[in-house]
């Protein structure tokens, strides 16, 4: 190819990768401990995202602390970072096109008894404060996460060969 040719097709390539949304998901201590997270991965699967990343990890209190931010101050916040640090959580990484939104829908509403019938939440879930995952809520929060949690060399860039029975236009 021309070098000429190659700007406008990195900058084409930029834009692609730009519309692949990706979201951080977390199986939280009570979706691992009830042994859940084979259920959390099969609807995301079913659903057509792709995995990018994945770790089955503890989780420790500054990280805790940092991806809640947000919630500091708040009355749940102390029993929050007590939740997601007392065992285990699956860490992962999945996108797709608008797979925050996607995502959020699979897991339902925040409150288990205002998730949709049929999300996670819903059919898993009876307590806002083991509500069994966590994942991104914008596009911006979904690529800001996946950096707090993973590092480069954990995420895998990849194609499948049913993307483009997925992924219109690809
Ligand atoms: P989200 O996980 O659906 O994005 P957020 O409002 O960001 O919900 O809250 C983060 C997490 O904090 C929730 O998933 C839940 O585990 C916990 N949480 C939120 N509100 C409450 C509450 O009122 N009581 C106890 N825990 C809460
Ligand atoms: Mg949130």
């Amino acid at each position: 190819m021309g070098k000429n040719m190659m700007k406008p097709v990195k900058f084409l390539y930029y834009l692609w990768r730009k519309s692949v949304e990706r979201s951080l998901v977390l199986v939280k201590p009570d979706g691992v401990q009830r042994a859940l997270v084979g259920e959390v991965v099969s609807r995301l699967e079913r659903r057509g995202l792709r995995l990018v990343g994945a770790k089955f990890m503890q989780v420790s209190r500054e990280l805790a602390e940092t991806h809640y931010a947000i919630h500091k101050g708040k009355p749940f916040y102390d029993g929050l970072i007590e939740y997601i640090t007392s065992a285990p959580v699956m860490a992962m990484v999945w996108e797709g096109p608008n797979a925050v939104a996607a995502i959020r829908q699979t897991m339902g509403s925040t409150r288990p008894t205002d998730a949709a019938p049929g999300s996670l939440r819903h059919d898993f879930a009876l307590e806002v404060g083991r509500n069994l995952t966590h994942a991104s809520d914008s596009v911006e929060n979904g690529a800001a996460e996946v950096e707090l949690w993973f590092g480069k060399e954990e995420l895998v860039e990849w194609k499948r060969e049913v993307d483009r029975w997925v992924f219109e236009g690809r």
